[in-house]
């Protein structure tokens, strides 16, 4: 039996996650979009590939929630993105209102799904989807920090000459300006990446751009499309997190996830190394952090819940 996967948003990012799925044949994809047209549109050109990349999966599209009971595993898109100019958190109050519809769409149809949210701003949307749903927090996660890592780890790739597979490294906090690269856990072909800057093969001022440039990915992106955001490796984080559930991997993945006391934090999402398994999120993994990596840790988690605190005056029920 097929596993049950459904996109709540059929847009930039949802069509490019339906498609990456239905190429790994991870199971049979509803797209749901509150504009039909998209979603079973979609749906169907990505169908009718089938023959060409021979994958054997049913496709559909449609804007009733009826059609998603009982999935899997959901991936929410639903939401605007960012024009240039604005930043993550100004699309706060319009996909708050967004996430409470879907919310409410999907805690009633698949009580049992694996959530992955990607709706920004990421941090305290994933949040406000757990809380609207009810639906468990282990079961409920965001996508942000593999792909902040990825951007990471391509950059450093760029910069070095070595292939992305060389090196390791990972992004932590929020999805914003204060997103932390864990430069301590930070490897080039084994060796670490400050070892690299003291024998003088990395400038530490480039490294410096390096990780600005990181925070700043999204930017980037929206200043050239002018219209939309980065979608293709923002799928392929979702869809790597999909993978990984429905696989039982256990891979550590950075990745939004509830915090209950780790990181001396309470009733808040962020950016952390987590398990995820079949259980949805197994483990939160908390490392040894430096002090200057706990300092800018604490810092953006300060920025998430300060955002947390404006969705609160926005809708005060949420606590
Ligand atoms: O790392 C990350 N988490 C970010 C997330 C990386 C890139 C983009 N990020 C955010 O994802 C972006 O800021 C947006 O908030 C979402 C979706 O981005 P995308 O580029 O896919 O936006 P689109 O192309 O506008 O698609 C959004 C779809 C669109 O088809 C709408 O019709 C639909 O969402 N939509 C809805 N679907 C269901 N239900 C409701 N209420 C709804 N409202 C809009």
């Amino acid at each position: 039996m097929r596993k049950k996967i459904t996109l709540i948003g059929a847009g930039q990012i949802g069509g490019t996650l339906a498609h990456l799925i239905a190429l790994k044949q991870l199971g049979d994809v509803v797209m749901f979009d509150v504009v039909a047209g998209i979603a079973k549109g979609k749906a169907l050109d990505i169908a009718q590939s089938s023959p060409v990349n021979e994958f054997n999966i049913n496709l559909i599209g449609t804007d009733k929630y009826e059609d998603t009971k009982d999935s899997d595993v959901i991936i929410i898109t639903a939401g605007v993105p960012r024009k240039p100019g604005m930043t993550r958190d100004d699309l706060l109050g319009v996909n708050l209102k967004i996430i409470k519809q879907v919310a409410d769409g999907i805690s009633k149809t698949s009580p049992n799904a694996f959530v992955i949210c990607i709706t920004n701003p990421l941090d305290v949307i994933v949040m406000a989807l757990q809380k609207y749903s009810g639906l468990p927090k282990n079961k409920v996660v965001g996508m942000a920090g593999i792909l902040d890592s990825s951007r990471f780890i391509y950059f450093l790739s760029q910069e070095l000459n070595v292939p992305v597979q060389k090196i390791k490294s990972f992004v932590l906090g929020g999805h914003g300006d204060s997103m932390v690269a864990m430069l301590d856990f930070t490897e080039i072909e084994g060796k670490k990446i400050n070892q690299l800057v003291s024998e003088g093969k990395l400038k530490k001022e480039k490294l410096n751009a390096i990780i600005e440039r990181t925070k700043k990915g999204g930017a980037e992106i929206v200043k050239f499309l002018e219209k939309g955001s980065a979608f293709y490796a923002p799928a392929a984080s979702g869809v790597e997190m999909a993978e990984c559930y429905l696989k039982d991997l256990k891979k550590q993945l950075p990745c939004a996830a509830y915090l209950n006391g780790q990181y001396n934090t309470e009733n808040l999402y962020a950016g952390v190394p987590v398990i995820i398994g079949a259980g949805g999120v197994e483990k939160v993994v908390e490392l040894n952090l430096s002090e200057q990596e706990k300092k800018d840790f604490e810092n953006s988690i300060k920025a998430v819940q300060e955002l947390f605190e404006a969705a609160k005056k926005i809708d005060p029920s949420l606590k």
